[in-house]
């Protein structure tokens, strides 16, 4: 279980952010060269962490650039006295990665856009300048719950490998690094290990798992009214509930956050570790075809993202994190599913503070059923474990999506296949989290009858009429439209459609419907609301997308995605003013 890093008494979290050294490995013969002891300084570039590096060393040569590379940092181990417990974390590593400290073996992790963490224990001395050398590949597992391209599957389909150029599976563009910030943590040996909270309207209920210690003390603050608790541990876990005499709701339009502090204590009373964080007290659930929150019915109303920019790629890009925070704010949306991956935690830190309710989604894109095996089932079982393990206590989170676009080739295995792979990925995502709802973005492809739809609560669509099929007859595409949400409405079950956009090109007119210009993108968004508001079984819509985004290089595509309201620099299209008055901002 990896902890977000914090600074208190009893904690530290030295940021090693800052300008790192790498060097790029195409034959992946680095550890044959010694570099796990140090990169070559001579092939070396300067490189930003956090930040990923095919912007960045576009010049060098290294845009398309999706293999192995190495990174080289430096830093001062502290002297930290007797049993302080030293760890790196790191909030992510794309797509998978290998650790060593001054030469030694420290861990590895494939775990795509997550945190890990590796001990230091044994690595390092106080008091020396330690040597971090992190391999990073950005190639993608293919058996990986997004799989790789396998040069076997292409040459089956006699399919050339570089029709898209990065290779990729997916329309966005694969950036390879260091993306997340990495940390230098210092903990107390006798501390909190793990902590579970779930908020109600009334109460808050906490678990927590400790390493030694005797007692713990929970405080729950609004600013004025502070309620406590103490429990004793019982083999390292208490389990408490607190509830305020008044308490604030959490909702988009007020999204109040209480003050949460758990504290360790020994056998002396002696405060030895603690940890803090915001919770906001809600509830959402579904009930028959709507989506409840706070006993209110709500309609979703908001995007899919993507967690990239000009130049950091999908590196944190915190100015950017707080404009399109506003951005959300200004258009009126209330929600956003991360697609199609976990975002950062600075996100969803701003998402609890913002009041945007989100759909969490693992990085599971087009699953290929033809593929598929036991490998992959584990992996995705693993991914959505850590996907929960990290965001579970974010009052922000209130559904979990565990696939996107399963079964896009329409391949008859998908229905053979898959019904046990989603009966056992559900079940286990429930096991781990039964107080959230499950989803899955559905593709057309897939059929209104996709067999996910039988084990999800809510049920999640992607939807291109008007654009893929009966470009530019918005009269067609909603009839279409219109008979997928009957059929699907079928289950009983909330819609939420999670996709649905055209692209435009920023500056585009026309004065009849025409792709591509920013009147047609607007016609289309506003057809669409219309059918979303007006059909019974329907709970939301999240347009896509939020922003223009890069993708990989091939021929339908003119370097971004452009089926964002903002353009990729965040400057509103026709469709924003748009959404903003259906959204009831103006
Ligand atoms: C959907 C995918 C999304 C794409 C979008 C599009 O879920 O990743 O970017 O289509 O084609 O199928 O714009």
């Amino acid at each position: 279980m990896t902890q977000t890093p914090v600074n208190n008494r009893y904690r530290s979290a030295v940021d090693l952010s800052g300008i790192w050294h790498i060097c790029f490995d195409p034959q992946a013969d680095g550890v044959s060269r010694n570099w796990h002891r140090g990169i070559d300084r001579r092939q070396a570039f300067a490189i930003a962490v956090p930040g990923s590096w095919n912007e960045q060393l576009a010049e060098a040569g290294y845009m398309n650039y999706c293999g192995v590379a190495w990174y080289e940092t430096r830093f001062y181990v502290p002297e930290t006295g007797a049993d302080r417990v030293l760890s790196l974390h790191f909030g992510s590593a794309d797509f998978s990665a290998e650790i060593w400290v001054n030469g030694q073996p420290a861990g590895r992790s494939k775990a795509a856009m997550l945190p890990f963490e590796i001990a230091l224990e044994g690595l390092v001395q106080p008091g020396e300048i330690a040597v971090l050398v992190v391999r990073v590949d950005a190639t993608l597992d293919s058996e990986g719950p997004t799989q790789g391209i396998t040069r076997a599957i292409y040459e089956a389909e006699k399919r050339p490998r570089d029709e898209y150029l990065p290779a990729v599976r997916f329309d966005f563009f694969p950036f390879g690094g260091l993306n997340r910030p990495v940390f230098l943590t210092s903990r107390p040996g006798m501390r909190i290990r793990d902590h579970v909270v779930v908020s109600s309207m009334r109460t808050v209920s906490v678990t927590i798992d400790a390493h030694d210690g005797t007692e713990v003390v929970v405080r729950l603050s609004d600013g004025s009214e502070c309620v406590e608790q103490r429990a004793a541990l019982i083999d390292g876990k208490a389990s408490l509930t607190l509830s305020p005499q008044c308490p604030e709701l959490w909702s988009p339009d007020s999204p109040f956050l209480h003050d949460l502090e758990i504290s360790l204590l020994d056998a002396k009373g002696v405060t030895v570790d603690q940890i803090s964080q915001r919770i906001g007290l809600r509830e959402f659930r579904v009930e028959g075809r709507q989506l409840l929150l706070n006993g209110q019915p709500i309609r979703l109303k908001g995007f899919g993202k993507h967690e990239e920019s000009p130049l950091h790629g999908r590196g944190l890009n915190l100015p950017q994190l707080i404009k399109d925070f506003h951005l959300l704010k200004w258009i009126g949306a209330n929600s956003v599913r991360t697609s199609h991956y976990p975002y950062s935690e600075a996100f969803l830190e701003l998402a609890d503070a913002f009041g945007i309710l989100v759909v969490d989604e693992v990085f599971s894109i087009n699953l290929d059923f033809r593929l598929v095996n036991e490998a992959t089932l584990a992996n995705h079982k693993d991914a959505v474990s850590q996907l929960i393990a990290r965001d579970r206590n974010r009052t922000c989170v209130v559904a979990w999506s565990l696939a996107n676009e399963p079964g896009y080739l329409a391949e008859a295995e998908y229905r053979e296949k898959s019904p046990p792979y989603w009966k056992e990925l559900f079940a286990h995502a429930r096991a781990l989290d039964p107080t959230r709802p499950m989803t899955h973005a559905n593709v057309g492809y897939a059929g209104n009858d996709d067999p996910a739809f039988a084990e999800s609560d809510i049920i999640g669509m992607n939807r291109y009429h008007g654009w893929y099929s009966e470009p530019a007859q918005l009269d067609r595409a909603t009839a279409r439209l219109r008979a997928d949400f009957d059929a699907v409405a079928m289950h009983g079950k909330p819609i939420v459609l999670f996709e649905f956009g055209a692209d435009a090109m920023a500056g585009q007119h026309a004065s009849h419907d025409q792709m591509f210009t920013e009147e047609y993108q607007m016609r289309f968004i506003e057809a669409y609301w219309r059918e979303i508001v007006a059909h019974p079984a329907l709970a939301g819509g999240h347009v896509w997308n939020f922003a223009d985004f890069r993708t990989a290089q091939h021929g339908r595509r003119v370097v971004h995605n452009l089926k964002g309201v903002f353009t990729r620099t965040r400057e509103p299209k026709m469709a924003a003013w748009a959404l903003r008055t259906l959204w009831g901002m103006a």
